[in-house]
């Protein structure tokens, strides 16, 4: 096994119930490390940017609008299979879909407002954490 990075970000709806260490700890229970973390107010641009890749879906607008709602935290998590790990440690995108003890079962509100953001494999990990972070701003 390899050690990775990955990223993610603690959506509105969980900064908003002031879910932050709630969520860090089931990411650190999980064997993964906090190696860069800000929290931020995300512009319409940035987000735009930022999921790109979902132009043509019909949730984006709701979708950018739902993430620059309030300030999320991203981070880049460090670990054994980071990517996969916190991936199952996430659940299913729709918390009604999500395994017992997963982050969005047990906080996620909805599958837009569904508490966390994690990258989908190390490609695009690498493409995530440079879009939000310096190199210099990450110690592992
Ligand atoms: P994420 O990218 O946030 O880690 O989530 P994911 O891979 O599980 O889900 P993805 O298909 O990449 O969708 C990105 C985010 O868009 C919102 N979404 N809304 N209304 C809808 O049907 C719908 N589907 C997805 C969610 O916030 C999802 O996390
Ligand atoms: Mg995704």
């Amino acid at each position: 096994m390899a050690t990775e990075r990955t990223f993610s970000i603690i959506k509105p709806d969980a900064t908003r119930r002031n879910l932050t260490g709630a969520i860090t700890a089931k990411l650190e229970e999980a064997g993964l490390r906090v190696v860069a973390s800000k929290r931020i107010q995300m512009s319409r641009e940035q987000a735009e940017g930022f999921y790109g890749v979902h132009r043509e879906r019909p949730f984006f607008n709701d979708l950018v609008t739902f993430m620059i709602s309030g300030p999320v935290v991203v981070q880049v998590l460090e670990g054994e299979n980071a990517v996969l790990r916190n991936r199952e440690v996430m659940g299913a995108t729709n918390p009604a879909n999500a395994d017992a003890g997963t982050i969005r079962k047990d906080f996620a509100e909805s599958i837009e407002a569904n508490s966390v953001h994690g990258s989908d494999s190390l490609e695009n990990a690498k493409i995530e954490i440079d879009f939000f972070f310096k190199p210099e701003e990450i110690v592992g």
